[in-house]
Protein backbone atom coordinates (compact mmCIF):
# COMPACT_ATOMS: atom_id res chain seq x y z
CA UNK A 1 0.00 0.00 0.00
CA UNK A 2 1.39 3.53 -1.10
CA UNK A 3 1.90 6.50 1.31
CA UNK A 4 -1.93 8.28 2.00
CA UNK A 5 -2.60 11.01 -1.06
CA UNK A 6 -4.85 13.03 0.21
CA UNK A 7 -6.91 15.46 -1.49
CA UNK A 8 -5.22 18.21 -2.33
CA UNK A 9 -2.90 15.92 -4.96
CA UNK A 10 -5.85 13.38 -5.75
CA UNK A 11 -7.51 16.24 -7.31
CA UNK A 12 -4.80 18.88 -7.56
CA UNK A 13 -6.42 19.52 -11.41
CA UNK A 14 -9.64 20.41 -10.02
CA UNK A 15 -8.24 22.73 -7.09
CA UNK A 16 -6.69 26.13 -6.66
CA UNK A 17 -3.31 24.94 -5.93
CA UNK A 18 0.00 26.64 -7.43
CA UNK A 19 3.45 26.06 -7.33
CA UNK A 20 3.71 27.62 -3.41
CA UNK A 21 0.57 25.61 -2.18
CA UNK A 22 2.22 22.75 0.42
CA UNK A 23 0.44 19.24 -0.27
CA UNK A 24 -0.69 18.83 3.16
CA UNK A 25 -2.16 16.08 4.01
CA UNK A 26 -3.68 14.15 7.58
CA UNK A 27 -5.40 11.21 5.06
CA UNK A 28 -8.47 13.47 4.53
CA UNK A 29 -11.06 11.62 1.38
CA UNK A 30 -11.13 8.55 -0.23
CA UNK A 31 -13.98 7.83 2.20
CA UNK A 32 -15.59 4.38 1.67
CA UNK A 33 -18.98 4.28 -0.59
CA UNK A 34 -20.65 1.22 1.02
CA UNK A 35 -23.63 -0.74 -0.46
CA UNK A 36 -26.91 -1.00 1.79
CA UNK A 37 -28.11 -4.53 2.46
CA UNK A 38 -31.70 -3.71 4.09
CA UNK A 39 -32.49 -0.22 3.89
CA UNK A 40 -32.41 -0.31 0.03
CA UNK A 41 -35.06 -3.45 -0.11
CA UNK A 42 -37.82 -1.20 1.53
CA UNK A 43 -37.86 1.08 -1.67
CA UNK A 44 -36.24 -0.74 -4.44
CA UNK A 45 -33.32 1.29 -5.04
CA UNK A 46 -29.40 0.97 -5.67
CA UNK A 47 -29.02 2.64 -2.03
CA UNK A 48 -24.97 3.74 -0.97
CA UNK A 49 -23.73 5.76 2.07
CA UNK A 50 -20.77 7.95 1.50
CA UNK A 51 -19.16 7.33 5.22
CA UNK A 52 -17.84 10.78 5.87
CA UNK A 53 -17.13 9.66 9.62
CA UNK A 54 -14.17 8.19 8.06
CA UNK A 55 -11.88 10.91 7.56
CA UNK A 56 -9.10 11.83 9.99
CA UNK A 57 -11.62 13.75 12.74
CA UNK A 58 -14.59 11.97 11.83
CA UNK A 59 -16.11 14.07 9.63
CA UNK A 60 -16.72 16.07 6.13
CA UNK A 61 -15.54 19.15 7.06
CA UNK A 62 -11.67 17.58 6.64
CA UNK A 63 -11.72 17.79 3.10
CA UNK A 64 -12.13 21.72 2.80
CA UNK A 65 -10.12 22.66 5.73
CA UNK A 66 -6.74 20.93 3.83
CA UNK A 67 -7.61 23.52 1.12
CA UNK A 68 -8.21 25.94 3.78
CA UNK A 69 -5.55 25.85 6.01
CA UNK A 70 -3.52 25.08 2.84
CA UNK A 71 -3.73 28.13 1.36
CA UNK A 72 -3.71 29.74 4.62
CA UNK A 73 0.10 29.11 4.87
CA UNK A 74 0.84 29.89 1.23
CA UNK A 75 -0.09 33.20 2.28
CA UNK A 76 1.99 33.28 5.15
CA UNK A 77 -0.98 33.29 7.98
CA UNK A 78 -0.19 32.64 11.42
CA UNK A 79 -3.41 31.70 12.58
CA UNK A 80 -6.74 30.64 11.93
CA UNK A 81 -11.00 30.98 13.53
CA UNK A 82 -13.91 29.50 13.24
CA UNK A 83 -17.27 29.57 14.63
CA UNK A 84 -18.63 25.86 14.62
CA UNK A 85 -21.30 23.41 15.90
CA UNK A 86 -18.40 21.21 16.37
CA UNK A 87 -16.94 19.52 13.14
CA UNK A 88 -15.30 22.29 12.09
CA UNK A 89 -13.78 23.44 15.15
CA UNK A 90 -12.11 19.87 15.23
CA UNK A 91 -11.30 19.76 11.85
CA UNK A 92 -9.65 23.76 12.23
CA UNK A 93 -7.88 22.28 15.50
CA UNK A 94 -6.27 19.40 13.77
CA UNK A 95 -4.93 20.58 10.68
CA UNK A 96 -3.83 23.66 12.74
CA UNK A 97 -2.35 21.58 15.03
CA UNK A 98 -0.83 19.86 12.38
CA UNK A 99 0.51 22.30 10.05
CA UNK A 100 1.50 25.26 12.48
CA UNK A 101 -1.00 27.90 12.99
CA UNK A 102 -2.75 28.91 16.17
CA UNK A 103 -6.30 27.79 16.17
CA UNK A 104 -9.21 29.97 17.39
CA UNK A 105 -12.53 28.26 18.12
CA UNK A 106 -16.12 30.09 18.84
CA UNK A 107 -19.25 27.87 19.56
CA UNK A 108 -21.98 28.25 21.13
CA UNK A 109 -22.31 27.14 25.21
CA UNK A 110 -23.43 23.68 25.57
CA UNK A 111 -24.35 23.32 21.85
CA UNK A 112 -21.65 21.12 21.04
CA UNK A 113 -21.00 17.10 21.09
CA UNK A 114 -19.23 16.04 23.61
CA UNK A 115 -16.78 14.28 21.21
CA UNK A 116 -16.14 17.21 19.18
CA UNK A 117 -15.18 19.39 22.11
CA UNK A 118 -12.62 16.46 23.38
CA UNK A 119 -10.66 17.00 19.40
CA UNK A 120 -10.47 20.55 19.83
CA UNK A 121 -9.38 20.06 23.07
CA UNK A 122 -6.64 17.67 22.40
CA UNK A 123 -5.74 19.20 19.52
CA UNK A 124 -4.48 22.19 21.67
CA UNK A 125 -7.05 25.15 20.01
CA UNK A 126 -8.12 27.95 22.01
CA UNK A 127 -11.71 27.62 22.50
CA UNK A 128 -14.10 30.07 23.60
CA UNK A 129 -18.05 29.37 24.17
CA UNK A 130 -20.36 32.20 23.57
CA UNK A 131 -23.74 32.60 25.46
CA UNK A 132 -25.26 32.55 21.80
CA UNK A 133 -26.29 30.82 18.60
CA UNK A 134 -23.85 29.30 15.76
CA UNK A 135 -25.11 32.09 13.64
CA UNK A 136 -23.93 34.65 16.38
CA UNK A 137 -21.09 32.79 16.75
CA UNK A 138 -20.45 33.04 12.62
CA UNK A 139 -21.37 37.26 12.84
CA UNK A 140 -18.46 37.92 15.48
CA UNK A 141 -16.01 35.62 14.11
CA UNK A 142 -16.67 37.65 10.63
CA UNK A 143 -15.63 41.01 12.37
CA UNK A 144 -13.17 39.66 14.88
CA UNK A 145 -11.27 38.14 11.10
CA UNK A 146 -11.76 42.16 9.58
CA UNK A 147 -10.22 43.23 12.81
CA UNK A 148 -7.16 41.11 13.19
CA UNK A 149 -4.82 38.86 11.25
CA UNK A 150 -6.82 35.42 11.26
CA UNK A 151 -7.90 33.66 8.61
CA UNK A 152 -11.27 32.56 8.80
CA UNK A 153 -11.74 28.78 7.88
CA UNK A 154 -15.74 28.41 7.84
CA UNK A 155 -17.20 27.88 4.33
CA UNK A 156 -17.26 31.76 3.75
CA UNK A 157 -13.53 30.78 2.88
CA UNK A 158 -14.22 30.14 -0.64
CA UNK A 159 -11.29 27.22 -0.32
CA UNK A 160 -13.15 25.09 1.96
CA UNK A 161 -16.03 24.51 -0.59
CA UNK A 162 -13.22 23.89 -3.26
CA UNK A 163 -11.92 21.00 -0.81
CA UNK A 164 -15.70 19.53 -0.08
CA UNK A 165 -16.49 19.45 -3.78
CA UNK A 166 -13.90 16.14 -4.11
CA UNK A 167 -16.34 13.90 -2.54
CA UNK A 168 -19.19 14.51 -5.07
CA UNK A 169 -15.73 13.35 -7.35
CA UNK A 170 -15.11 10.48 -5.20
CA UNK A 171 -18.80 9.45 -5.88
CA UNK A 172 -18.84 9.66 -9.54
CA UNK A 173 -15.22 7.70 -9.70
CA UNK A 174 -16.58 5.17 -7.78
CA UNK A 175 -20.18 4.64 -9.39
CA UNK A 176 -18.70 5.38 -13.30
CA UNK A 177 -21.04 8.39 -13.08
CA UNK A 178 -23.55 10.45 -10.91
CA UNK A 179 -26.45 9.14 -8.95
CA UNK A 180 -29.77 9.76 -9.71
CA UNK A 181 -30.38 11.38 -6.33
CA UNK A 182 -28.31 12.65 -3.53
CA UNK A 183 -29.32 12.96 -0.01
CA UNK A 184 -27.76 15.06 2.19
CA UNK A 185 -28.32 17.30 5.64
CA UNK A 186 -28.10 20.66 5.16
CA UNK A 187 -27.03 23.25 7.89
CA UNK A 188 -25.05 26.48 7.37
CA UNK A 189 -25.61 24.86 3.66
CA UNK A 190 -22.20 24.29 2.32
CA UNK A 191 -21.32 20.99 1.88
CA UNK A 192 -24.68 21.08 -0.76
CA UNK A 193 -23.36 23.87 -2.47
CA UNK A 194 -20.09 21.88 -2.74
CA UNK A 195 -21.49 18.82 -4.07
CA UNK A 196 -23.78 20.20 -6.55
CA UNK A 197 -20.58 22.41 -7.44
CA UNK A 198 -18.41 18.96 -7.80
CA UNK A 199 -21.04 16.91 -9.80
CA UNK A 200 -21.34 19.88 -12.43
CA UNK A 201 -17.84 20.67 -12.72
CA UNK A 202 -17.16 16.44 -13.38
CA UNK A 203 -19.98 16.40 -15.71
CA UNK A 204 -17.99 19.51 -17.12
CA UNK A 205 -15.08 18.37 -17.81
CA UNK A 206 -16.54 14.67 -19.61
CA UNK A 207 -16.20 12.55 -16.46
CA UNK A 208 -19.97 11.90 -16.03
CA UNK A 209 -23.04 11.95 -17.94
CA UNK A 210 -25.84 12.99 -15.72
CA UNK A 211 -25.91 14.98 -12.65
CA UNK A 212 -27.93 14.12 -9.68
CA UNK A 213 -30.89 15.44 -7.92
CA UNK A 214 -29.56 17.12 -4.87
CA UNK A 215 -32.28 16.31 -1.93
CA UNK A 216 -30.89 18.48 1.45
CA UNK A 217 -32.82 18.04 4.59
CA UNK A 218 -32.77 20.41 7.28
CA UNK A 219 -33.93 19.86 11.11
CA UNK A 220 -37.55 20.72 11.77
CA UNK A 221 -36.82 23.47 14.19
CA UNK A 222 -34.08 24.78 12.33
CA UNK A 223 -34.79 24.55 8.63
CA UNK A 224 -34.87 28.45 7.40
CA UNK A 225 -34.09 27.29 3.63
CA UNK A 226 -37.70 25.62 3.70
CA UNK A 227 -39.45 28.20 5.73
CA UNK A 228 -37.84 30.89 3.89
CA UNK A 229 -36.82 33.16 6.67
CA UNK A 230 -33.77 33.30 9.31
CA UNK A 231 -34.55 31.02 12.72
CA UNK A 232 -33.59 33.20 15.65
CA UNK A 233 -33.66 30.35 17.79
CA UNK A 234 -32.98 27.10 15.77
CA UNK A 235 -33.34 24.15 18.03
CA UNK A 236 -32.88 20.28 16.81
CA UNK A 237 -31.63 17.38 18.46
CA UNK A 238 -28.56 17.45 15.96
CA UNK A 239 -26.29 19.81 16.97
CA UNK A 240 -24.61 19.85 14.17
CA UNK A 241 -26.94 21.53 11.85
CA UNK A 242 -28.77 23.65 14.75
CA UNK A 243 -28.59 26.91 12.34
CA UNK A 244 -30.98 29.35 11.70
CA UNK A 245 -29.05 31.83 9.01
CA UNK A 246 -26.90 29.60 6.86
CA UNK A 247 -24.12 31.38 5.33
CA UNK A 248 -24.54 29.75 2.04
CA UNK A 249 -28.16 29.54 1.48
CA UNK A 250 -28.27 31.14 -2.06
CA UNK A 251 -25.47 28.19 -3.01
CA UNK A 252 -27.97 25.34 -1.58
CA UNK A 253 -31.34 27.16 -3.36
CA UNK A 254 -29.17 26.86 -6.46
CA UNK A 255 -28.29 23.31 -5.95
CA UNK A 256 -31.51 22.66 -5.67
CA UNK A 257 -33.41 24.43 -8.38
CA UNK A 258 -30.57 23.71 -10.85
CA UNK A 259 -30.70 20.11 -10.06
CA UNK A 260 -34.19 19.92 -10.20
CA UNK A 261 -34.04 18.52 -6.22
CA UNK A 262 -35.47 19.75 -2.96
CA UNK A 263 -34.68 21.11 0.43
CA UNK A 264 -37.04 20.04 2.81
CA UNK A 265 -37.22 19.27 6.76
CA UNK A 266 -37.44 16.05 8.90
CA UNK A 267 -38.38 16.12 12.85
CA UNK A 268 -36.12 15.03 15.16
CA UNK A 269 -38.32 11.87 15.54
CA UNK A 270 -37.50 11.15 12.33
CA UNK A 271 -34.13 11.77 12.60
CA UNK A 272 -33.34 9.60 15.59
CA UNK A 273 -35.16 6.62 14.42
CA UNK A 274 -33.42 6.88 11.10
CA UNK A 275 -29.90 6.99 13.25
CA UNK A 276 -31.38 3.65 14.66
CA UNK A 277 -31.82 2.39 11.30
CA UNK A 278 -28.90 3.17 9.86
CA UNK A 279 -26.76 1.59 13.06
CA UNK A 280 -29.40 -1.88 13.16
CA UNK A 281 -29.70 -2.65 10.14
CA UNK A 282 -26.86 -1.16 8.17
CA UNK A 283 -24.25 -1.36 10.96
CA UNK A 284 -23.19 1.90 10.48
CA UNK A 285 -22.88 4.81 13.13
CA UNK A 286 -23.73 8.60 11.55
CA UNK A 287 -24.09 10.91 14.01
CA UNK A 288 -27.67 12.60 14.65
CA UNK A 289 -27.11 15.38 11.73
CA UNK A 290 -25.90 12.79 9.34
CA UNK A 291 -29.03 10.80 10.08
CA UNK A 292 -31.22 13.55 8.22
CA UNK A 293 -30.09 12.17 5.07
CA UNK A 294 -31.40 8.64 5.70
CA UNK A 295 -34.68 10.32 7.26
CA UNK A 296 -35.10 12.16 3.99
CA UNK A 297 -34.99 9.50 1.78
CA UNK A 298 -37.61 7.24 4.10
CA UNK A 299 -39.85 10.52 4.24
CA UNK A 300 -39.86 11.10 0.27
CA UNK A 301 -40.20 7.63 -0.91
CA UNK A 302 -43.02 7.23 1.98
CA UNK A 303 -44.61 10.56 0.25
CA UNK A 304 -44.69 8.96 -2.81
CA UNK A 305 -41.46 9.69 -4.90
CA UNK A 306 -40.40 6.48 -6.46
CA UNK A 307 -36.84 5.27 -6.02
CA UNK A 308 -37.22 2.38 -8.04
CA UNK A 309 -34.13 0.90 -9.83
CA UNK A 310 -32.84 4.97 -9.12
CA UNK A 311 -29.37 4.76 -7.66
CA UNK A 312 -29.13 6.50 -4.90
CA UNK A 313 -26.44 8.02 -2.63
CA UNK A 314 -26.62 9.00 0.94
CA UNK A 315 -23.87 10.95 2.80
CA UNK A 316 -23.09 9.68 6.35
CA UNK A 317 -21.68 13.60 6.85
CA UNK A 318 -20.16 12.57 10.50
CA UNK A 319 -19.34 9.50 12.96
CA UNK A 320 -21.64 8.50 15.37
CA UNK A 321 -18.97 8.61 18.34
CA UNK A 322 -18.86 12.16 17.89
CA UNK A 323 -21.91 12.49 20.35
CA UNK A 324 -22.16 9.78 22.84
CA UNK A 325 -24.40 11.53 24.67
CA UNK A 326 -27.46 11.29 22.53
CA UNK A 327 -26.20 7.92 21.91
CA UNK A 328 -26.54 6.77 25.37
CA UNK A 329 -29.67 9.10 26.23
CA UNK A 330 -32.46 7.13 26.11
CA UNK A 331 -30.66 3.37 25.91
CA UNK A 332 -31.37 0.61 28.70
CA UNK A 333 -28.61 0.20 30.83
CA UNK A 334 -26.36 -2.38 30.68
CA UNK A 335 -27.97 -5.56 32.63
CA UNK A 336 -25.09 -5.75 36.01
CA UNK A 337 -24.55 -9.27 36.79
CA UNK A 338 -21.85 -11.21 38.83
CA UNK A 339 -19.08 -13.22 36.45
CA UNK A 340 -20.73 -15.93 36.36
CA UNK A 341 -21.50 -18.28 33.84
CA UNK A 342 -24.87 -19.18 34.38
CA UNK A 343 -26.74 -15.96 35.22
CA UNK A 344 -25.38 -14.91 32.09
CA UNK A 345 -26.68 -17.43 30.07
CA UNK A 346 -30.08 -16.79 31.64
CA UNK A 347 -29.71 -12.99 31.70
CA UNK A 348 -28.86 -13.63 27.46
CA UNK A 349 -31.48 -16.60 27.13
CA UNK A 350 -29.04 -18.66 26.56
CA UNK A 351 -30.19 -21.52 28.90
C1 LIG B 1 -22.08 16.08 10.73
O1 LIG B 1 -19.17 22.16 12.24
O2 LIG B 1 -21.67 23.76 10.55
O3 LIG B 1 -24.74 22.39 5.51
O4 LIG B 1 -19.75 24.24 12.37
O5 LIG B 1 -21.22 18.72 11.24
O6 LIG B 1 -22.27 22.32 5.10
O7 LIG B 1 -23.18 23.20 7.25
C2 LIG B 1 -21.36 21.44 10.74
C3 LIG B 1 -22.29 21.03 9.83
C4 LIG B 1 -23.98 18.10 8.35
C5 LIG B 1 -24.16 20.44 7.74
N1 LIG B 1 -23.50 17.06 9.05
O8 LIG B 1 -23.29 20.80 6.70
C6 LIG B 1 -19.91 23.09 11.92
C7 LIG B 1 -21.04 22.83 11.01
C8 LIG B 1 -22.58 17.27 10.00
C9 LIG B 1 -22.12 18.56 10.28
C10 LIG B 1 -23.57 19.39 8.57
C11 LIG B 1 -22.65 19.65 9.58
P1 LIG B 1 -23.36 22.27 6.09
Amino acid sequence: MAVTKGVLERYREFLPITAKTPMITLGEGDTPLVRSRQIEKEFGCELYFKLEGCNPTGSFKDRGMVVAVAKAVEGGSRAIICASTGNTSASAAAYGAGFGLSTFVIVPQGGIALGKMAQAVVYGARIIAIDGSFDQALSLVRTLSQKHPVTVVNSINPYRLEGQKTAAFEIVDALGDAPDYLFIPVGNAGNITAYWRGFVEYHGAGKAKSTPRMMGFQAEGSAPIVQGKVIEEPKTIASAIRIGNPASWEGAVAARDESGGLIDLVTDDEILSAYRLLAREEGIFGEPASAASVAGLIKVARQGISLKGKKVVCIITGAGLKDPDTAIKDAEPPIELAAELSAIEQALDLS
